[in-house]
């Protein structure tokens, strides 16, 4: 199946899940609800659940199995948005072309949010592992593997290492952004796998590719943090900048970081032989991150 198609059509299988899972009630919870929806049901490229479903289509056809631990990844990314931009963290106002959730909702309702769609993430993940009867050791290994991507060893590991401010160097920058990026990207891709039945040296090969792919990823954010284009990427232009953070440009110069990023891309994409024209979605996934503009 050509690329574009495969992409729009799980982007629009995950979208309709993703606005099937929280349910608004009118009930004295409401606002909960409302915010957590707020920003799930803002867009992005819902590129981790793609990715989830590139890998684990490798191994198996039926998507309905993978997609709520699709969901689940979008809902973990969304919370790590939505805390992210509080004032005590990047204190930023547009996230996906709106209003911050903190900014619409006001602080302690988007706390609240963020915790409650990372709750929400294992729910619907646990619940599938019931309602499909799902083989218990493959689910139990992706669920784990998901939830230490999302902590202290991941994303909130590097997260950590961001607010320190103490990177003075390249390996250092790149070791945080294989947590605070990479990480729950790297789990999207093996938790797919997993689920799918992946050999061990499979998950090697996806190790490989997962990895390159969330630097590659990120430095491509922090080269759109200065070349973007606010009405794409939904965030003002400079924002890295503006705020003093360390980035890939900190250290390297923009002809250099774009180099760069086509040769993780490239390392990415050759960690895929091994599965011949059965990872073709995911080498597709990482060919268009070269072009993104948001
Ligand atoms: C606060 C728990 C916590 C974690 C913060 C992941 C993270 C760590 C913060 C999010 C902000 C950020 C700059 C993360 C780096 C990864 C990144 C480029 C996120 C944006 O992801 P996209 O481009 O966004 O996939 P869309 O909107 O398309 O989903």
């Amino acid at each position: 199946m050509e690329y574009n198609i495969w992409q729009e059509d799980k982007y629009n299988k995950i979208e309709n899940s993703l606005n099937n899972i929280i349910k608004e009630k009118d009930n004295s919870q409401n606002i909960i609800y409302k915010s957590m929806n707020y920003s799930l049901l803002a867009g992005g490229k819902r590129f981790r659940p793609l990715l989830m479903i590139g890998s684990y289509e490798i191994f198996k056809e039926n998507d309905n199995i993978i997609l709520p631990f699709a969901c689940a990844m979008e809902m973990i990314h969304t919370y790590s948005l939505i805390h992210d931009d509080l004032p005590a963290m990047d204190d930023d106002d547009y996230r996906r072309g709106k209003l911050s959730n903190h900014k619409k909702f006001g602080e302690a309702v988007a706390i609240l949010a963020g915790d409650a769609l990372l709750n929400k993430a294992f729910e619907i993940g646990l619940e599938a592992i019931i309602t499909h009867n799902l083989d218990t050791d493959s689910a139990v290994r992706a669920l784990s593997i998901i939830s230490k991507s999302s902590g202290t060893e991941g994303m909130i590991g590097g997260q950590i290492i961001d607010i320190e401010d103490n990177i003075q160097a390249l390996d250092e920058l790149i070791n945080m952004y294989s947590h605070k990026t990479g990480a729950i990207i790297k789990s999207s891709v093996l938790a797919g796998a997993i689920l799918g039945g992946a050999t061990k040296d499979e998950i090697e090969a996806l190790k490989i590719y997962s990895e390159n792919l969330g630097i590659a990823f990120q430095i491509q954010d922090d080269i759109l943090d200065v070349e973007g284009n606010q009405e794409k990427t939904g965030k003002p232009v400079g924002s890295d900048m503006g705020n003093n953070k360390k980035t890939y440009l900190t250290f390297v110069n923009i002809e250099q970081a774009k180099l760069d990023v086509e040769q993780y891309t490239q390392d990415a994409i050759n960690s895929l032989v091994i599965f011949q024209n059965k990872a073709s979605s995911l080498s597709n996934i990482a060919q268009s991150l070269l072009k993104r503009d948001h």
